[in-house]
Parts: C-alpha cells; sequence; structure tokens
C-alpha cells in the first residue's frame, strides 16, 4: 500500500498540500521537519501522535528534522483561549534541554535543531525588510489562530509568530534541502504561510510539501491525552510513570481501541484486524487494549519498564503482590498514602494509613478480614510488621477491602 494511503487509512492524514506528495512519499528520499516549542518541559500523547507521524516516515526512507523551538517559544503560537503568558528565557532553554534529551531518548531522530541559532541572529530591519514585506496582512488575519482571536484580541507578537515559523522553513530548505513540514491539523496556517513565503523568495524551482495530522479527539468530542483524574498523559516516566501510561492505554474504550492502535503503533493493518478479530471473542478481557498498551509503552519506555508496569497492572488485578519488585512498588505506587512501620502494631498502622477512623473502626475491619497485608489476610490487630513480609525488605501494601491501598515502608 502507498504510504499516503497507509496513513489515511490509519486516519493520520489531514491535509495536504499539493497531491503531488503521494508520489513525492513513494519514490523519493525527502527531508522534512516537525517543529516543537519547549512550552513545557516534556512532549505528551497529543505530541506523540505526531513525532510518531515522523517516525513512520522515516522508516519509508525520508529523513527527519526535528525542531525544537528556542526562539518561538519566547514568542508563542496564537491559541484560541487568548495571550500566552511569556515565557522567560530560562524556563525556555531549561525545557528546551529536557525536550531534546527526551527525543533523543525515545525517538531515533539523529538531526535536532534549534531555531534560536537562525532567528536571534536577524535584526528588525532585515526581518522587516527580507521576511515581512512578503506577509500580506490581509492573509495573515485570515489564518485560522489569528482569526479566532481578532475579537478578543491578538498582540503584535503573537501575531508576528507565522513569520518565524515561515522563515525557519525557508532556512532549513536552504541549508538542509528540507522539503516537507509536517505537523498538527492546527499547525495548517503556520504550514502553509511557508509554502508561500518559500514562492516569494525561490520561486518554483523547488516543490515544497506541508502535510498536516489530525487533532486526536475522544469519541465524546473532547480532547485527547488526558487521564481519569484529568491529567496530562507525558512521555516524561517522572511526570506520569510508566505505570501510569500504561494505565491510560489500558483504559481506552472500546470504540476508540481499533483508531488508536491504527494511529499509534506499528502493527501493520493486517496484524490489527487479526487483534480486534480476537478481542471481539471475548471483548472483556480487553484483549485489544493489552495489545495497544504494551506497543506504546514500549515504544515510549521500552521493554524492561514495560514488564514493570504490567506486573503491577496483573497485581492490582489479582490482589497478589508477592511477586512484585520493589521498583515495580515504587513505580505502581508512588501517589499511596505511606506510612512508616517502625515496629507499630497492625491497628495503629491502619489508622495512620488513613484506611480507618478510628480504633474501633479499625480493630473491626482487622478482625472480620477485610485488612491484608500483600494479599494476605492477617486477623491480629497487634500483629508487627517483619522484614521477612516485606517486598525485598522493604515494602508493605496494606489494603483495605478490594480498592483501598496504602503503602508501608519499612
Ligand atoms: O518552525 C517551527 C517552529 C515552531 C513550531 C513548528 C515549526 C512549533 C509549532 N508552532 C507548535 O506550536 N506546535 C505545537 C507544540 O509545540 O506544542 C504542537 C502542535 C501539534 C503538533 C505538535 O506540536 O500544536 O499540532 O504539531 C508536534
Amino acid at each position: 500500500m502507498r504510504l499516503i494511503d497507509e496513513l489515511k487509512e490509519r486516519e493520520l492524514l489531514f491535509d495536504v498540500t499539493d497531491e503531488k506528495i503521494g508520489d513525492a512519499l513513494e519514490n523519493e528520499h525527502l527531508t522534512f521537519y516537525l517543529g516543537t516549542d519547549p512550552t513545557g518541559s516534556s512532549l505528551h500523547v497529543g505530541h506523540l501522535v505526531t513525532f510518531l507521524v515522523a517516525e513512520r516516515l522515516k522508516r519509508k526512507g525520508h529523513n527527519p528534522i526535528i525542531l525544537v523551538g528556542g526562539a518561538t517559544g519566547l514568542i508563542g503560537d496564537p491559541k484560541e483561549q487568548g495571550e500566552r503568558k511569556m515565557l522567560s528565557q530560562e524556563t525556555v532553554d531549561k525545557n528546551l534541554e529536557c525536550l531534546r534529551k527526551q527525543i533523543k531518548t525515545v525517538f531515533d531522530f539523529d538531526k535536532i535543531v534549534n531555531n534560536y541559532d537562525w532567528v536571534s541572529k536577524i535584526n528588525v530591519i532585515e526581518f522587516l525588510r527580507d521576511y515581512g514585506k512578503n506577509f500580506n496582512v490581509n492573509n495573515m488575519i485570515n489564518k485560522e489562530t489569528v482569526k479566532a482571536r481578532l475579537d478578543s484580541g491578538i498582540s503584535y507578537t503573537e501575531f508576528s509568530y507565522q513569520i518565524l515559523q515561515s522563515l525557519d522553513w525557508l532556512h532549513l530548505l536552504t541549508e538542509y534541502n528540507c522539503q516537507m513540514q509536517i505537523g498538527g491539523q492546527d499547525q495548517w496556517g503556520n504550514i502553509t504561510a511557508g509554502t508561500d513565503l518559500i514562492r516569494k523568495k525561490l520561486g518554483t524551482e523547488k516543490e515544497v510539501y506541508g502535510l498536516t495530522i489530525p487533532l486526536i479527539l475522544k469519541s465524546d468530542g473532547t480532547k485527547f491525552g488526558k487521564s481519569e483524574g484529568g491529567k496530562s498523559v507525558w512521555l516524561d516516566p517522572n511526570m506520569t510513570s510508566p505505570y501510569e501510561f500504561y494505565q491510560f492505554w489500558i483504559n481506552i474504550p472500546d470504540e476508540e481501541v481499533e483508531k488508536r492502535l491504527k494511529q499509534f503503533t506499528f502493527l501493520s493493518l493486517e496484524d490489527i484486524k487479526e487483534v480486534i478479530a480476537k478481542w471481539n471473542l471475548n471483548r472483556e478481557e480487553r484483549y485489544a487494549q493489552k495489545v495497544l498498551a504494551k506497543e506504546v509503552t514500549t515504544f515510549v519506555h521500552g521493554a524492561a519498564k514495560t514488564e514493570e508496569a504490567i506486573n503491577v497492572s496483573n497485581a492490582l488485578f489479582s490482589g497478589d503482590f508477592s511477586h512484585l519488585t520493589a521498583s515495580e512498588i515504587e513505580m505502581g505506587f508512588s501517589d499511596l498514602e505511606t506510612v512508616n512501620a517502625l515496629d507499630k502494631p497492625l491497628i495503629e498502622l491502619v489508622i495512620e494509613a488513613k484506611l480507618a477512623s478510628s480504633k474501633r473502626e479499625a480493630r473491626e475491619f482487622i478482625s472480620n478480614g477485610a485488612i491484608t497485608i500483600n494479599g494476605n489476610k492477617v486477623n491480629d490487630i497487634n500483629h508487627i510488621l517483619t522484614k521477612e513480609e516485606a517486598i525485598e525488605g522493604k515494602y508493605i501494601l496494606l489494603r483495605r477491602g478490594k480498592k483501598k491501598y496504602a503503602l508501608v515502608r519499612l
């Protein structure tokens, strides 16, 4: 199947600037770029889909350049909700280093550039004469992102953003023969501003192509990429643990799972069909979600962390924690109420861990068998936890009933 058709089939194609792109993707080795601004210290799953398209193009033999916007991050791409808070140079620099590291660890992209390197060298007279002169304000105002802000207001700073993104592409085309830019569907205006600038500066001597990827939405039309608590799902394991990351994918609803397998995994379309057929035999087992979670978590966090995440999930499901390692406990239960054992009797620990609100209640829970330690029932309210009972001599999971957990550290 042609790559362009495969992208369509996987619901990864929103728009292209030129239909010839289909042939170019098939017959040429294009250098292309994808840009992101260092507005945070990590990418999230919303970014991921676009980066995965870059990976797909790379696997087809095209040459990726990843641009991290050290300059554009200081300006701010206009967003519908209103003017951005300007970030300090320090924050942008710090975020940029984090993103650069993350992109290097997760993806296998050799070339990462920073537009600060060339944008910071342009002076205001050059900016207005060499670039500004090629932009028509009427066209600039008609870009979706600007149009959406005309009522509420937009600063000249954010209004100028599209000029910067356009001159980036011109720079990368001149420097690296970068003929294609990809981005999410919200980048359409910036990308077409770039093709216009290139045409004005270089005529039609160079073919250039823009390709956008649809914004990922949940089936209820809301934004994709928030976990149940409304927290963003980040790629940084210190912000979203591999276990939480895995859980996010395990919890993808049935009506979305086939689409996510197509968009977020490198499984072939035939393999995905088979996964779906098997899943349909008994949807309750969540086979398709398990394949999805395993594939995406492995891509982002590697096989070892994924195995830990799966072990934690299985332990939570079965209530048997005896096989977990200390590192798995740390990954899976970092959010839990944690108490230090220090020779305290079980009844006190249960209260301290907020699994009971009074001595009377704690005694009742323990004696009627509602309290387990690492999955085993204990009925003795004065039981003192020992290192032998602890996982790697360190951790004990206290549980009340089916769902209430606390972590005891020895
Ligand atoms: O030359 C460029 C300079 C900056 C950018 C692109 C080219 C960044 C771009 N303007 C942007 O704001 N991107 C968003 C970001 O950085 O968070 C998101 C897009 C999304 C997808 C993702 O980056 O909103 O659609 O492209 C990778």
